[in-house]
């Protein structure tokens, strides 16, 4: 038994996702990673609707972020949320960042020099520098602001836009798809919900309004399951201007909502979240989730 509360190394989680046994889902590999590692990728539902797509595990030390996008395809598939595969079609990354994820389980994650890699495990020419932060290698004013051109960074951007096998195979598989309507990256931690743009102050997402809304309405949905208030807002206004992420370029690429969502905690265990609090935070985010598929299918 699979148990969607405790964190798995990447093995496992392959091993999981490979016994998916449901008539609507498929899992693909949307490329491989420079260690020759899947990039997996669950589509739920056919082409002819409305998609919602997903991902988790960008950030490889952010360990709570994988289990929610396992939590959410076995609920979609076999739990309580099986409504919201009505009208929507799901296209799920559950671990974006394998090669980055698999090094912090090095030693069985004990070990700290390796448990918090946060980059994929690329091998920079000229440097012995190893990784490119993901997150800082998407298009919208890539290598900008907030990122470093620095091999040894951990904000490293890359040599350019989707120089990176991961953000690259993601970026090509999503931009071949009718009709996205929302993205959604998991990372953690700060409790946050941010929307476009993060790249620049000076960048207003056409829709900011419909953003600001639909972040109030997760943040009240989810706040109504354990009573932990996940605050909300533009990406630069929370952090300053940040560029190369994936919501930017999801948002820029015509994908009208599209969230930053950061898991728990708020700062008193970081990226080494205990085990016993997977289970409130996936369960709180389905919540919201479910904000996210009822605003998709009430437009369409
Ligand atoms: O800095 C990041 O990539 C994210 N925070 S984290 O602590 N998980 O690393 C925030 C991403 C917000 N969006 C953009 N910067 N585009
Ligand atoms: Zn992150």
């Amino acid at each position: 038994e699979f148990d969607f509360f405790k964190y798995h190394d990447f093995v496992e989680i392959e091993e999981w996702l490979k016994n998916i046994d449901s008539p609507l889902a498929s899992l693909e590999s949307a490329g491989k990673t420079y260690e020759n590692r899947d990039i997996y990728v669950v589509t739920i539902g056919d082409d002819s609707q409305p998609k919602i797509t997903v991902d988790c595990g960008i950030h490889a030390r952010e360990w709570v972020s994988p289990p929610m996008c396992l939590y959410l395809i076995e609920q979609l598939l076999n739990g309580d949320y099986k409504e919201l595969t009505d009208g929507v079609t799901w296209v799920i990354f559950p671990v974006l960042n394998p090669d980055g994820y698999q090094y912090t389980w090095s030693d069985g994650g004990t070990n700290p020099a390796k448990r918090f890699w946060r980059k994929n495990r690329r091998v920079n020419d000229g440097t012995s520098c190893i990784g490119v932060d993901l997150n800082r290698n998407y298009d919208v004013k890539w290598n900008q602001a907030g990122t470093s051109s620095s091999p040894c960074s951990f904000t490293y951007g890359g040599t350019s836009a989707f120089s990176e096998a991961e953000s690259k195979a993601h970026s090509d598989h999503v931009n071949k798809l009718a009709d996205v309507q929302a993205y959604l990256t998991f990372h953690a931690y700060g409790t946050l919900l941010l929307y476009p743009y993060s790249a620049s102050r000076f960048m207003d997402a056409h829709n900011k309004e419909e953003l600001h809304d639909l972040a109030k309405e997760y943040s009240s949905r989810t706040k109504a399951v354990n009573n932990e208030f996940y605050r909300y807002g533009e990406g630069a206004d929370i952090f300053g201007a940040v560029s190369g992420g994936s919501d930017d370029w999801a948002h820029k690429s015509g994908i009208p909502i599209s969230y930053t969502i950061e898991l728990r905690d708020r700062g008193q265990f970081k990226f080494a979240l205990p085990e016993s609090m997977i289970e409130p935070t996936l369960k709180e985010n389905m919540e919201g989730i479910r904000a996210i598929f009822d605003h998709v299918s009430k437009a369409s």
